[in-house]
């Protein structure tokens, strides 16, 4: 895999459109633009500009469009950088694109612009995977979550705990040296109350990020209940559209169909599955089957009718139970849960706002899609862990404020793995920088 050349791809969707985007990025940029456009790109300035065929041979007019030019270190990726804006569509782009790769250029790898941007120092890395999160987001809220990882702001929120750690740790420390036996007076409880404000930050930063994965990911909700409860009924009311069947007959659904839509500016995964019972036959069996994996995997189950969900949803699913085909409540004992017609359109919007408090729930302190593995969170995780504990040892004796003080090590030596800094080095030059001068 070749890192080196000068790369060109399309920077805007494909497709029928008014305009289109052919990027070039690179040491031959502003020669292929030159040779294509017949004039010099200028930095600065942009130029209306008819593109033509690079074959001497064979000088064909492609299209005719802006030009734009941007000098290295000065462009997105640090290196040259040209833009042909020609006309969308499936044809001038195309042939735009082939008359930058008939004068050297290769074509982009996915990402690869981002690449360049990141190894020529123009983006970190949160900042490369804020710029991925933005073009997937989903959703207001995603994209402005993913905007905030562009601009750092995640980073600096966690070297702000990082400082907080550390100024205690530096506390506790020098308290420990100077003070053999009897510790400084108010000390205990200025500590107290420190460990206390950076435990409450820890706490919002872990929200943050667990809120940051469910908006990046979406949540999985899966409509669940036995034959007949109209699961389908409020798939359709909830998405606004008839986009499953529904009929009187039991065990309608059988396969498990999935749909986008928006709650409280969260992207949801809403799934209608076949009703659970004891199947009548092999493919209800099967349909049977995924419903209770999904039921499995779901972070909200909407659980419609009587039937036994806590048995197969997992531990760290929230439950929303659901008073289904209210309507006709006249004919039927009253159930528990948010009461909905799929009918009349009752309390759909109560049933929404319910779902939206299980998704911010969910982003406070529920599992979501991908915890687990990335490092963030097993980092946080540690130190709210070693944050708690440090304050359960309230410090009243030298004995527990040593106990404190390795907590709050351990506290400054995850987040300053994330971080990349040196905790024991960062302590030295705190201490030190304590003494006075000439000392
Ligand atoms: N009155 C009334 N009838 C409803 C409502 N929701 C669904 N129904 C009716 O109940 C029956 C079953 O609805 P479905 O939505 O197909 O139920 P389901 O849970 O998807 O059923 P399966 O796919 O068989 O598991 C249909 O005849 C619907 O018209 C409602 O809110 N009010
Ligand atoms: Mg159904």
């Amino acid at each position: 895999m070749t890192r080196a050349g000068t790369i060109a791809a399309l920077a805007t969707a494909p497709g029928r459109a008014g305009v289109a985007i052919v990027r070039v990025s690179g040491d031959a940029a502003f020669a292929i633009a030159e040779t294509i456009a017949r004039q010099q790109p200028q930095v600065g300035r942009i130029l209306y500009a008819r593109f033509y065929r690079p074959d001497p041979a064979d000088r064909e007019l492609l299209d005719a469009g802006l030009l734009l030019a941007f000098v290295a270190p000065h462009s997105y990726t640090g290196e040259d950088v040209v833009e042909f804006h020609c006309h969308g569509g499936a044809v001038a782009p195309r042939r735009v694109l082939e008359a930058c790769f008939a004068c050297g250029a290769r074509l982009a790898r996915r990402g690869e612009f981002t690449e360049r941007a990141f190894l020529n120092g123009k983006l970190d890395l949160e900042a490369a995977e804020g710029v991925l999160d933005l073009i997937n987001a989903r959703t207001d809220r995603a994209a402005a979550a993913a905007l905030a990882g562009l601009d750092g702001a995640r980073k600096r929120r966690l070297r702000a705990l990082y400082d907080g750690a550390l100024a205690l740790a530096t506390e506790v420390e020098h308290a420990l040296d100077i003070d053999e036996g009897e510790l400084p007076d108010g000390f205990v409880p200025r500590l107290n109350a420190a460990l206390a404000a950076l435990a409450a930050q820890f706490a919002e930063a872990r929200r943050r990020a667990r809120e940051g994965r469910l908006l990046r990911d979406g949540a999985l909700v899966v409509l669940a209940g036995p034959p007949n409860a109209g699961k389908s009924s409020l798939m359709n009311a909830l998405l606004g559209a008839h986009r499953v069947l529904v009929s009187a007959t039991p065990g309608t659904t059988r396969d498990s169909i999935e749909e986008g839509l928006e709650i409280a500016g969260f992207p949801v995964r809403l799934v209608d599955t076949a009703g659970l019972r004891t199947a009548a036959d092999a493919i209800e069996g099967e349909g049977v089957r995924r419903a209770e994996e999904l039921i499995a995997q779901a972070d909200v189950v909407l659980a419609l009718g009587a039937c036994d969900l806590p048995r197969v949803a997992r531990r760290t699913a929230r439950v929303l139970k659901v008073h289904a085909k209210c309507d006709l409540d006249a004919n039927r004992d009253p159930v528990a849960g948010v009461r909905v017609s799929a009918v009349t359109g009752e309390g759909l919007d109560d049933l929404r706002r319910a779902l939206a408090a299980e998704l911010d729930a969910l982003a406070e302190n529920g599992a979501c899609p991908g915890d687990g593995n990335e490092d963030g969170r097993t980092a946080f995780d540690h130190s709210l862990a070693a944050l708690i504990e440090a304050e359960a040892q309230l410090p009243a004796t030298v004995d527990d404020l040593v106990l404190a003080g390795g907590a709050l090590r351990r506290v400054c030596e995850t987040l300053g793995a994330c971080l990349g800094a040196t905790y024991s080095a960062d302590l030295l030059d705190n201490l030190f920088s304590r003494f006075c001068v000439g000392k």
